[in-house]
């Protein structure tokens, strides 16, 4: 029997096209979408299985012309952009990565939290400009100040457990209060940024949590405050956090995920105040390892007839 065709669409972890190539007949999908739109054309109707990522899965007059894909796995926890609702229409299973990731994610939440409280970017900049200490103003300490975290799910719950080593003072906000945990659960956003030094997002993307970070809650996080993004930055109002951070409202930001990537607004270029990173805060080699892995057995799975490992739920 013909080995299945699977469409790999998006940057892959270095463990899987071996892999796949083993097991499918791999069409690897091309970067100029002119290029892609011929390779569709060609091999469309053949693919039945697609290896994807959490943000460069295809939109859905993509996913039309693959008539007979029956299942998208997702190196990623995020399933913001993987149209989900469509795919339940045309019976497509959905697979991610969820908790192989968690603990790089939360380490990076941590290093975005201490270089941006600590300067360390400003200090690397001083001294690679041969300025040493010239112009470099005192930074502020991260051991024992407030932490909020917007989502305390399977990262939030591990950056509170790293947290917890710096006697940071933990607070949450989620839609449910979770009685397994004893940090203090505030059912307003805006209460929970106004009581924190540091506000870390790491809450799922899409609409409902659309530009939840607004410039009320900037406000309420005040002028001392930080705010760190490691979930999707749809859930942050970016002119309002550049406002905030032009005007001194806040004291300064870390950001993995923006709201229009890989796009970068010019002000945030400018702004001293601000660490950016490109959307790599499970980039280890490790995990993303772990993440192919997974992209690779569950595809395997679904084609031998096995349960899948990680569906979506
Ligand atoms: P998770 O275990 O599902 O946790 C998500 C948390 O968010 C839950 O505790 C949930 O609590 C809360 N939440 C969901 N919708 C909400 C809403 N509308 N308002 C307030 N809280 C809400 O997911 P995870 O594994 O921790 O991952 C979280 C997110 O991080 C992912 O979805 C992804 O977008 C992002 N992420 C980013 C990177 C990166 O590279 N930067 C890597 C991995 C993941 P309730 O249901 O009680 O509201
Ligand atoms: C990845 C992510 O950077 O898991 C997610 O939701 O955003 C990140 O782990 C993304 O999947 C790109 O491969």
């Amino acid at each position: 029997m013909s080995r299945p065709a699977v469409l790999v669409a998006g940057r892959m972890p270095p463990n899987v096209l071996d892999q796949l190539e083993a097991s499918f007949t791999v069409y690897r999908l091309p970067d100029s979408a002119n290029e892609a739109d011929r390779m569709i054309d060609a091999v469309g109707p053949l693919i039945r299985g697609m290896a994807t990522n959490a943000v460069q899965a295809p939109p859905i007059d993509r996913l039309e012309r693959l008539p007979a894909l029956e299942i998208m796995a997702s190196s990623g926890i995020g399933t913001d952009a993987l149209n989900l609702d469509y795919a339940r229409q045309r019976g497509i299973r959905v697979t991610h990565t969820p908790d192989v990731l968690t603990d790089d994610v939360a380490d990076f939440a941590l290093l975005l939290m201490l270089a941006t409280s600590r300067q360390l970017l400003r200090a690397d900049r001083n001294v690679r400009a041969g300025r040493w200490l010239d112009g470099l103003s005192l930074a502020h300490r991260v051991s024992g100040k407030r932490l909020g975290i917007l989502g305390l799910g399977r990262i939030g719950q591990a950056i509170a457990q790293r947290a917890a080593a710096f006697d940071m003072t933990i607070g949450y906000h989620q839609r449910r209060r979770n009685a397994d945990v004893a940090y203090r659960y505030y059912d307003r956003l805006v209460a929970l940024a106004a009581d924190s030094d540091f506000l870390v997002v790491v809450v799922p993307g899409g609409p409902a949590t659309d530009r939840m970070v607004d410039a009320v809650v900037l406000e309420a996080l005040g002028p001392e405050g930080i705010l760190i993004n490691v979930g999707r930055g749809s859930t942050v109002d970016e002119p309002a956090l550049i406002t905030a951070l032009t005007q001194g409202d806040i004291r300064g930001a870390g950001l993995d995920v923006l709201a229009n990537e890989p796009q970068v607004p010019d002000a945030l270029h400018a702004l001293d105040n601000v660490v950016l990173a490109p959307h790599y805060a499970s980039a280890t080699m490790e995990t993303r390892t772990a993440m192919g892995q997974l992209v690779v057995d569950n595809l395997r799975a679904h084609f031998d007839g096995r349960a899948l490992l990680t569906p979506v739920a």
